[in-house]
């Protein structure tokens, strides 16, 4: 049967079908793809800390109700991601105990403080920017449940973009100190957005057998390259400047070359030393303890029911 079922697994990898939860397959297909959603619904419930920080100084009460909606949207998508990490048999409770004791990682970019209302916007611009890129072409990946759950992710991410940019180009149109935050924001996020797309393809220990089995559609450096190709062209029309004086266009290549990501401080920031890893994992392991009698609440009212259903 297990040889039967590889059959089938390399044939609809092959024809670029969908591996679907009751299929057969290998134990490190889905292991990697436990890890892979994990990491990405981690992401998304540590990323509502830094702009939730924003919600009760939002500058109106219309970029508080906007703020409210995309940090809500960010807890969808996290409890979307955790059902597809659980149609492979991981179960959450226990993915959350490896998120709080740092057995399971999140992205790097959620380490870094917001210190102004122009990093929500710089947020929106560049890391749901740099999100969208990476997380179209998972729309194609190889997992059924997980190139689903990314088709309604990637549209709300989009409308988070535009939301970011439209913050930012107001901010521009301001007084020449909001001109200088939404700079000094830039020049603070960029390095971190260019981060988002995992180390340079020659160190990544992932890539070559992803690709092989279609769970990651292009490499880490294929990404990020076509992130600065996109941004350019925006920074430019926001009236910005990125903080790489190596960037430029080369027409050889057809794309923009960049300067080199200060890898020592990626591997600084993943391996638990950033700016603010010990407070982002505090605050959800305080979360999660304070939301314990909820849990219990909810399970006691639940096993009630049933138990009336039997009777
Ligand atoms: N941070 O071999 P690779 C969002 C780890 S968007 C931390 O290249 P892989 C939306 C990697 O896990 C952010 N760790 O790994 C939002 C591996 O470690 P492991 C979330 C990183 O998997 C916006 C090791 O380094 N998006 O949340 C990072 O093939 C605004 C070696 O790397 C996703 O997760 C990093 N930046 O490629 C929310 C997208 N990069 O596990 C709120 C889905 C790498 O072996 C506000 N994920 N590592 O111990 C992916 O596409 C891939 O997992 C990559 C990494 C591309 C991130």
């Amino acid at each position: 049967a297990t040889e039967q079922g590889a059959e089938s697994f390399e044939r609809a990898i092959e024809r670029d079908q969908r591996i679907e939860p009751r299929d057969w397959m290998p134990d490190a297909y889905r292991g990697t793809m436990v890890r892979q959603i994990a990491q990405h619904a981690h992401s998304e419930i540590i990323g509502m800390q830094p702009e939730g920080a924003w919600i009760t100084r939002a500058p109106s009460l219309r970029r508080k109700a906007i703020l409210l909606a995309k940090v809500q949207d960010e807890a969808g998508h996290g409890l979307y991601l955790y059902s597809a990490a659980e149609t492979l048999g991981a179960d959450r409770a226990d993915l959350t105990d490896k998120l709080i004791s740092g057995r399971q990682k999140y992205s790097s970019i959620f380490n870094y403080p917001t210190l102004t209302f122009a990093d929500v916007g710089v947020i929106g611009w560049l890391v749901d920017g740099a999100a969208i890129c990476n997380q179209v072409p998972l729309c194609r990946t190889s997992y059924g449940p997980y190139a689903r759950a990314m088709i309604r992710i990637c549209k709300e991410e989009s409308f988070h973009q535009r939301q970011g940019y439209e913050l930012l180009m107001t901010m521009m149109r301001g007084t020449p100190e909001q001109r200088e935050m939404v700079q000094d924001a830039v020049d603070r996020w960029w390095w971190p957005s260019l981060m988002m797309f995992g180390p340079p393809d020659a160190e990544s220990a992932n890539t070559a057998q992803s690709m092989a089995w279609k769970i990651k559609r292009h490499t880490n450096d294929e990404l990020r390259q076509r992130f600065v190709d996109m941004t350019v062209p925006q920074a430019e029309a926001l009236g910005v400047r990125l903080p790489d004086p190596e960037l430029r266009w080369n027409p050889e290549r057809g794309h923009h070359d960049f300067g080199e990501v200060d890898w020592a401080e990626f591997r600084r920031v993943v391996g638990g030393g950033g700016p603010c890893n010990a407070e982002r994992i505090a605050v959800r392991r305080a979360a999660h303890e304070e939301g314990a009698w909820v849990r219990e609440a909810a399970a006691a009212y639940a096993a009630k029911q049933a138990a009336r259903r039997d009777a």
